[in-house]
């Protein structure tokens, strides 16, 4: 069974080549990319059993996303298909700050999930089930499923297996369902068990903005993690700050980089190491991400990742 199962859309992603806009590529290749499946090939990728629980239509798009997960060892079998509806899909448009993203995912295979989702028996042995705000937006089912994962929780539950949550505010999705997201992701996050949010996100959605501030405001979820790009990041968990700096890294496209930070962090709770090992494999996760155009990184390699684990703060950074 696996330990982590990650739960939200994936899609087939439509990318240049190279740095030039969209609107002058005169191809295009085909990849895969999810928030929530590319949290999950990151902890296959560092070792661990993660299982992607969605919906996909019937359609070549999904036969790649299938393929491409189920070859970076996800466990896909909870996927469910729905014949009626496409498999979405967007596309990336370099810019000089960073890469857009142009979504084509309304009433997609994924919008159709729901609450009874929740009951999925690959949750039930799970430790960890890792979610984001994202499936908040795309319909008002899914917003419900978040809620069933999240709320509804008992508190037997809650001791049983932790529920992640990546913040993950995307503007576009939310214009486009007409509702507003600021009250919606924060009482998401302060249900969640571990929390996973940007510093500029965090005050772009709700003010704050200094990392303290924010943790205070989240404060009811138990861990959060609040990430500041290549300053570094803090944990907030048992009472205790902790601060890892972002090793400094040559950057080629940043999507992709905070589900990588998120699945180096799980890797650190399912290996139950200390705040600063998990920070720090987070940090490395990135990294990979970071300098590659794929949204999915290839992991590096735990002979390389471990040893770094346990150098002294001034050797780390
Ligand atoms: O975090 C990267 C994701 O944003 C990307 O893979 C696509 O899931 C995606 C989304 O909804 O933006």
């Amino acid at each position: 069974a696996p330990d982590v199962v990650c739960v939200g859309e994936t899609m087939a992603v439509l990318g240049p080549p190279d740095e030039r806009p969209l609107a002058e590529q005169p191809a295009l290749s085909l990849a895969v990319g999810g928030a929530e499946s590319n949290v999950a090939c990151g902890l296959a990728g560092l070792g661990h059993r993660a299982a992607w629980l969605s919906r996909l239509g019937d359609d070549p798009f999904a036969h790649r996303i299938l393929a491409e997960l189920t070859a970076r060892g996800v466990d896909v079998s909870g996927v469910e298909t729905d014949p009626e509806r496409p498999t979405g899909v967007y596309f990336k448009d370099p810019a000089p700050d960073r890469t857009r993203t142009h979504y084509y995912r309304g009433g997609s295979a994924a919008t159709g999930m729901g609450p009874e989702l929740a009951d999925h028996p690959l949750l039930r042995q799970a430790r960890v089930v890792h979610v984001s705000g994202i499936t908040a937006a795309l319909s008002g089912s899914c917003a419900a499923l978040l809620e069933a994962l999240l709320a509804g929780r008992q508190d037997g539950e809650r001791r049983q297996r932790l529920v992640s949550f990546d913040v993950n505010h995307r503007p576009a999705l939310w214009r486009a369902a007409g509702t507003e997201a600021a009250p919606a992701l924060l009482a998401l996050a302060r249900a969640a068990d571990i929390v996973f949010v940007g510093r500029d996100e965090a005050e772009a959605l709700w003010g704050p903005a200094r990392p303290d501030d924010i943790a205070e405001l989240l404060a009811p979820a138990p861990v959060v993690v609040v990430k500041d790009a290549e300053h570094g990041a803090t944990s907030y968990a048992g009472g205790r700050r902790t601060f890892v700096p972002s090793p400094p890294t040559e950057v080629v496209e940043a999507v992709g980089a905070g589900d990588a930070f998120a699945a180096g962090y799980l890797a650190g709770v399912l290996e139950d190491r200390d705040e600063r090992s998990r920070l720090r494999l987070g940090h490395l996760a990135a990294g990979a991400a970071l300098r590659t155009r794929d949204d999915v990184p290839v992991m590096p390699p735990r002979t390389e990742t471990d040893p770094v684990l346990s150098l002294d703060d001034d050797a780390w950074a």
